[in-house]
């Protein structure tokens, strides 16, 4: 049941929650032959492997590796979990993976980047160690979400490293046999002082009663819940809102416990209360503008890869404070769920991002049909998981789709790639009406396709690819082009992604490109002409980092160098840069 991943397993009076991460056994299988051989009965001739983490970090002969792995450990799971649902739950395994418990068959999951979960109850020996069997696949074809398939020499078509292996943490959980929470989404809003949570609760049996406490700001609001059909739905008024905001990140307590006397199940989460609205101009929070100043960002590092790692998490929102950003992309998949949280608490603004890059199947028919299905999929998982955090404002859809140049006559294939592109992005906004929607316009995509996004966002290369070393004609090619859009669309516009390589160290007195000189002009030149137009509500770098990606004769040892820190996080003059145009707006 795909709603398993809604909510973050946790530890309280009735659930049980053990991580299971650590180094596990592992063996690649190149030939696809485990299954014949029934490897799922006990890994032989295994190396040792660190979960979370990538193999292509760990593994000399698995830089490049996108076949068939097998991942293996043992649990010991005890006695009392006899009683309850359990559950494993997977935080992500990139692309496609098969679990088996004690050798039985338990299901698979298709798709990167968001948890998947499944209950483990029936296949487990209680009181007993239990072996845990992981089958994982990062093949790389067409039909699959991102795309595959279109060049046959990159081993992906897409500007960052197709990092495989089970890339976050792996949990053991309970729940409540008799009944359970599954679901919670809490809707905010306010008027004047008074605040609002629309909250609706899924369970899954059949308990009638039910109880929310919301604290925070001094209050305890408390209220019963009445369930039909499984679902409980309730108006909460908040009295002297404390609203969440970057510069008071406040968030409230929600508690939700299903059973009237008796406590059968509880769940607690944290949530904001805030609103987030656009007018031709502005994106407004609270209905206040805000400017979004920030990065476009990748989970990438060396050694672990797409590997989630807490200090790095730590560090980089701590870097982006040091610069006086306030606001980050998760370019172009949805990240840990320890990003989202760490936002919420410090007050970051983040645009959510889903993983269709790259959507040249928007090209013919078959093409739309076989992507279709997966871009709806990957969302509404990600709006699934994500949708209670108060730092994301905003949903990244789709990056660069791209158009067919060489339609014939009487092709209806253009019609159909608007109309499936614009039927998922309403899709998006019926199931979040709360957050805005957005996707990036590449300069060689449709330019008519705005008018199904709340936020006008762009990512252009003037002064890199094009105009190159002419920093000042590409800039005003964009300005124009800003103009035109907005005077089109009459809406606020995002200069999401700009940038510029710059090896680290090169310095040249007329700055050349690949120079740190160059990135910091050309970063200054964009920021410059954002200034004088009111449209342009954020300027967000690309990148945070220097990161991985593939080969290529322009990314120079496999690395795109457009990052404003290196890739172990040391500044180049460009941060400098930056804090010293950003620290100075605040003040
Ligand atoms: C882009 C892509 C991004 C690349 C960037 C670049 O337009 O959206 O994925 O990394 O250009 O650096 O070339």
């Amino acid at each position: 049941n795909p709603k398993d991943i809604a909510l973050f397993p946790q530890r309280n009076e009735v659930r049980e929650l053990k991580k299971i991460s650590g180094i596990w056994k592992f063996k690649k299988d190149a030939e696809d032959k485990g299954v014949e051989e029934q490897w799922f009965n006990g890994l032989k001739d295994f190396r040792s492997i660190a979960v979370p983490g990538s193999w292509n970090e760990q593994f000399t002969d698995m830089k490049n590796y996108r076949d068939w792995v097998w991942y293996e450990t043992t649990s010991f799971i005890p006695e009392r979990w006899k009683d309850e649902k359990v559950y494993i739950r997977i935080g992500e395994a990139s692309y496609a993976a098969k679990v088996w418990i004690n050798g039985k068959t338990v299901g698979e999951h298709a798709g990167g980047h968001v948890p998947f979960s499944f209950n483990i109850s029936p296949m487990l020996n209680f009181g007993a160690e239990n072996r845990i069997t992981i089958q994982v696949e990062n093949i790389f074809e067409f039909g699959r979400m991102p795309e595959g398939g279109f060049s046959s020499q990159a081993i992906a078509d897409l500007d960052y490293f197709p990092y495989g292996g089970i890339n976050r943490d792996v949990y053991l959980y309970t729940v409540p046999q008799k009944a359970h929470i599954k679901d919670i989404t809490v809707v905010p809003s306010f008027k004047g002082t008074k605040g609002l949570m629309e909250v609706i609760v899924e369970q899954e049996g059949d308990v009638e009663q039910g109880s929310i406490t919301v604290s925070g700001n001094g209050h305890e609001i408390d209220k019963n819940i009445q369930f039909v059909d499984g679902l409980a739905k309730i108006s909460i008024k908040i009295p002297d809102v404390r609203l969440w905001s970057p510069e008071d990140p406040y968030l409230y307590n929600v508690k939700v416990v299903l059973g009237e006397k008796e406590e059968i199940d509880s769940y607690s989460l944290q949530t904001g209360v805030r609103t987030v609205s656009v007018n031709e101009n502005q994106i407004l929070l609270n209905d206040k503008p805000i400017f979004l100043k920030g990065f476009g960002k990748q989970e990438d590092f060396p050694l672990f890869g797409r590997g989630t790692n807490n200090p790095v998490i730590v560090t980089d929102m701590e870097l982006m404070d040091w610069v006086g950003a306030n606001s980050f992309r998760t370019a172009y998949y949805p990240f840990d769920e320890e990003y989202y949280n760490l936002a919420d608490k410090k007050g970051f603004l983040v645009i959510a991002e889903s993983p269709a890059v790259g959507l040249f199947g928007l090209n013919d028919t078959a093409q739309i049909k076989s992507i279709e299905g997966l871009c709806n999929q990957y969302m509404e998982e990600m709006i699934l998981r994500d949708k209670n955090h108060p730092s994301i404002i905003m949903w990244g859809l789709a990056n660069e789709p791209m158009e067919n140049t060489r339609r014939k006559e009487g092709d209806t294939s253009k019609e159909e790639a608007y109309k499936m592109f614009a039927d998922y992005m309403q899709r998006a906004k019926d199931l979040d009406p709360t957050r805005l929607v957005m996707y990036l316009g590449d300069s060689n995509g449709p330019s008519d396709w705005y008018d199904v996004a709340d936020v006008i966002c762009l990512n252009r290369y003037e002064g890199w690819y094009k105009t190159n070393g002419r920093i000042n004609e590409g800039v005003q090619n964009i300005s124009n082009e800003l103009d035109q859009l907005h005077t089109k669309f009459k809406k606020p516009c995002i200069l999401i992604e700009f940038g510029a390589a710059a090896l680290p160290g090169a310095h040249a007195i007329n700055p050349e490109m690949f120079t740190e000189d160059y990135q910091v002009e050309l970063i200054r030149a964009y920021m410059q002409m954002a200034k004088h137009k009111d449209f342009i509500s954020g300027v967000m770098l690309w990148n945070f980092a220097d990161f991985k990606t593939t080969s290529s004769i322009i990314r120079m040892g496999g690395y795109n160098y457009k990052g404003v820190f290196t890739r172990d996080r040391r500044p180049k003059a460009a941060a400098r840069y930056l804090k010293a145009e950003w620290k100075s707006d605040k003040e």
